[in-house]
């Protein structure tokens, strides 16, 4: 379970005792007030600093389920997937000072992160990767973030089937944890197409629907509130937490 949503649960269960009244007690001023203050508190201490717990070689997980959208299918990804992705460019733009697009090429060799963590879906179900990629605060460095910016915005290749396009963001802190990494390989073999080839974002100290998946552009802004339905994500602007810490 999410903590924060522990520690507020834990705090509304122990004032009601009955799991019924803290459903009617979650909706009172007073209730969402401890509540947000327990997600604030958590964001604050644990957000940006704790660390997700590593795993060893013998915990992957063999079947990965996938979630979410399906597989994009447009013009744009299925020519870029028939060709092994050699044409993917992921630009990097927005409030930097050096704005600039990556090959798979040049992301590959900034590709120095393996670690072996845990994917929870908020769904309930778990899984046991080992992801390699480039730390989000490599790519960050080279792109040097202007003063201003405070949010990394992923879009994505995907869309829902009413056509809304997919997007999440991190803030900077978020974006720059050594843990964050821009995942270009799972347990051992290139991304495959269902998983968010050829580059998704991993974040294992949040759920998963804050790992975006197919990324094909990044921007650096100074607010989300004009973007998507200006909750931060495709996810957040269907009601669930921009902040989603595990
Ligand atoms: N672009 C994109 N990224 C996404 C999603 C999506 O629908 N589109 N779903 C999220 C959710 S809810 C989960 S659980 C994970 C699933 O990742 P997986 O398919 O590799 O297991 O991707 C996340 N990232
Ligand atoms: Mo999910």
């Amino acid at each position: 379970m999410k903590r924060s949503l522990f520690v507020a649960t834990s705090l509304t269960a122990a004032l009601a005792g009955c799991a019924k009244t803290t459903n009617a007690l979650n909706g009172a001023p007073q209730v969402r007030r401890v509540l947000d203050a327990a997600s604030a508190l958590d964001r604050a201490v644990i957000g940006s600093r704790g660390s997700a717990k590593l795993y060893g070689e013998t915990d992957i997980t063999r079947d990965f389920p996938t979630n979410g959208n399906p597989t994009p299918d447009d013009d744009a990804y299925r020519r870029l997937r028939s060709a092994g992705f050699a044409g993917y460019i992921l630009p990097v733009a927005g409030l930097v000072e050096r704005p600039q697009g990556f090959t798979l090429r040049r992301l590959r060799e900034l590709a120095t992160l393996t670690q072996i963590t845990r994917h929870d879906c908020v769904e309930g179900w778990s899984v046991v990767g080992k992801y390699t990629g480039v730390p989000l605060e490599a790519l960050l460095a080279l792109v040097r973030p202007r003063r201003q910016a405070r949010y990394v915005v992923f879009q994505s290749f995907d869309h829902d089937g009413d056509g809304t396009p997919f997007y999440g963001s991190l803030d900077l802190a978020q974006a720059a944890h050594p843990q964050t990494q821009l995942t270009l390989a799972l347990n051992g073999a290139p991304l495959d197409a269902d998983h968010g080839a050829p580059v998704r974002l991993r974040i294992p100290t949040q759920l998963a629907y804050k790992s975006t998946k197919w990324v094909r552009r990044i921007e650096l802004v100074d607010s989300f509130a004009r973007i998507g339905g200006g909750r931060g994500g495709y996810w957040e602007d269907n009601g669930y937490d921009w902040y989603a810490g595990v």
